[in-house]
């Protein structure tokens, strides 16, 4: 497939949420619907799926140097990642639509990126008992992260200011939905779906090696410990910060001078915009919402 230029996507103005089978959804992942839901999986698909801004370009770029990056070393400095890992659900005006990306990926496995609650799936993912890894990050750093975003993304709706975004955040109203229901609903998936990993950001932190050897022993790759090692530096923060392939930096409706795609990285940046009054309230409203769930996240590490 032809690299389509990413600077002819049509955005006129910020989109509207709206409720979609009972999730927050914009336009941009809805409009394509009828062929994301009967998408064709394969069984050697891996699907990436997570709440947005949990470490998707993250576990992405990794599976991706894990799959193909000793391959072709052309390939690791000419695609950006968002065209090598298709986002499923996304439809764009002047663009091609995730899944016909997907459909179009001549890769073996194809990598595929979804930000869908579980229960909104493609069925023939787990008719085909594709593998799929799972990224959850604890809902504070989640928090902060998704609000800068959605400051500098000219394609999700206008988030307002902090105490505005982080009540609607509490109630569930972002596009995909509730993070309290995302993340425990992949918990549960898991339970009974053994071809699911589920990835913490804060363990990703605190230990990248660890984590690529558990997503190369989850995937039966023999990769040496040189190569994952080499891996492990590329996907350092800064190093994908710096990286074309991974810095979204030719997006041209995300607005860098408000914010950059690559931000921060960090655990623990919550502290720098939650309010005491905000955390109490933030901390009764978890409690509540995650009380049926044993999914644990750490906030600090
Ligand atoms: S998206 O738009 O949903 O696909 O965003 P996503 O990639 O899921 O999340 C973006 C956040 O992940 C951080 N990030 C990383 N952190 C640490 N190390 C590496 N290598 C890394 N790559 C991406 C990115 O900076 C965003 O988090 P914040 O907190 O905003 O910095």
């Amino acid at each position: 497939m032809e690299i389509p230029d990413v600077a002819s996507i049509n955005i006129e103005g910020r989109p509207e949420m709206f409720d979609f089978e009972g999730v927050s959804m914009t336009n941009f992942f809805t409009d394509n619907w009828e062929n994301v839901k009967n998408f064709q999986a394969r069984p050697d698909d891996i699907l990436i799926a997570t709440y947005p801004k949990a470490g998707t370009t993250w576990v992405s770029y990794i599976l991706d140097l894990l799959y193909f990056g000793s391959a072709d070393l052309e390939h690791q400095t000419s695609q950006p990642i968002y065209m090598r890992v298709p986002f499923l659900e996304s439809c764009f005006q002047n663009f091609p639509s995730g899944a016909e990306m997907a459909d179009n990926l001549k890769t073996s496995p194809r990598l595929i990126k979804t930000h869908l609650p579980v229960q909104l799936v493609p069925k023939s993912f787990w008719e085909q008992n594709s593998r799929v890894v799972y990224v959850g990050r604890n809902a504070k750093d989640n928090a902060v992260s998704y609000f800068h975003f959605d400051r500098m993304n000219m394609v999700q709706p206008e988030p307002g200011d902090w105490n505005y975004f982080l009540q609607r955040f509490m109630e569930g109203k972002n596009v995909f939905g509730s993070w309290f229901d995302h993340v425990s609903g992949w918990w549960e998936k898991k339970q009974t779906y053994s071809n699911l990993l589920y990835l913490f950001y804060e363990d990703m932190i605190e230990d990248t090696g660890r984590e690529v050897e558990r997503l190369c022993s989850f995937l039966g790759l023999s990769t040496s410990a040189q190569e994952r090692e080499k891996i492990t530096k590329g996907v350092h923060f800064d190093s994908m910060k710096q990286n074309k392939v991974t810095n979204h930096a030719t997006i041209p409706f995300m607005d860098f001078k408000i914010s950059p795609f690559m931000r921060k990285g960090k655990v623990g940046d919550w502290k720098t915009l939650f309010t005491v009054a905000q955390n109490e309230e933030f901390d009764e409203v978890y409690k509540q919402k995650m009380k049926n769930t044993t999914v644990k996240f750490r906030t600090d590490i």
